[in-house]
């Protein structure tokens, strides 16, 4: 079976005890109607609950069901090595609360035949969050927009996906945390590599595992660093 045929799945979690399993089965229920070759790869870092253990039993009953534990935590950590151990070229995240509609990983797996990425966009979609997350990712959105010339409406680590290849392009310099959307985003637009952007559909009421005054600084600040980095590019060429 040739890779390209395939899709990987992949799936942060931290501290997922009370949806691991549950929401597992609507993935696999979900990827097999899709008719593909297919793996979900759970990737934890420093879940302190029985999240791993779960996922564990899981993957002993299926073997397209993939685990690891790093003990560090960090989103884009844990993204880099679900990337590095894939079995397939077409790589779509979610996230466990599965707050992105399903229907993301059917479309992006069929556009990423044709595109690097595929965007899943939450704010040109349908969305039900809470007021103060919606408004905090509309101005990260503008700012990106300003600074980096970036033209996306989504720059979440959920309903993304990757070919395989552009994620290995710039894996060394990719975030441990969750900024490494937005590296991939700016270098691959830079890079003339082939993006698009999709509405989606999303419900996410509960309370964020980020803690999201600590994250809005770290994503607010490292644009800031990637902007400057930009400039000093420029005049470097
Ligand atoms: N591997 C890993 N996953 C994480 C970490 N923090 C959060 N997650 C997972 O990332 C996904 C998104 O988290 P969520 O709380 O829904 O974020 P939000 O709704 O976007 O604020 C979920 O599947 C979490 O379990 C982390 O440090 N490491
Ligand atoms: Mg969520």
């Amino acid at each position: 079976m040739r890779n390209e045929a395939g899709l990987t799945l992949f799936v942060p979690v931290y501290n997922e005890e009370a949806l691991v399993v549950s929401h597992t089965r609507r993935l696999q229920a979900y990827l097999k109607s899709l008719g593909l070759p297919y793996e979900i790869i759970i990737g934890s870092n420093g879940s302190t609950d029985r999240t791993v253990r779960m996922a564990r039993d899981l993957c002993r009953q299926d073997p397209r069901i993939r685990l690891f534990h790093l003990p560090q935590k960090g989103v884009g950590r844990a993204f880099k090595e679900g990337v590095r151990i894939s079995r397939y070229d077409r790589i779509v995240t979610m996230d466990m609360d599965l707050s992105i509609h399903l229907g993301f990983i059917g479309e992006a797996c069929r556009l990423l035949d044709q595109y690097d990425m595929v965007i899943g966009s939450k704010i040109t979609g349908n969305q039900r969050r809470a007021w103060i997350r919606t408004l905090a990712s509309i101005s990260f959105i503008r700012l990106a927009g300003m600074l980096l010339r970036i033209r996306f409406n989504d720059y979440s680590i959920a309903a993304k996906g990757y070919r395989k290849a552009l994620v290995q392009r710039y894996l060394p310099c990719l975030d441990d945390q969750t900024f490494y959307v937005v590296q991939m985003v700016y270098r691959a637009s830079r890079d003339g590599k082939r993006l698009t952007e999709i509405p989606v559909a999303c419900t996410d009421l509960r309370g964020s595992r980020f803690n999201l005054i600590h994250e809005g600084l770290y994503k607010f600040g490292n644009l800031f660093w990637l902007w400057l980095f930009g400039l000093k590019m420029k005049k470097e060429e």
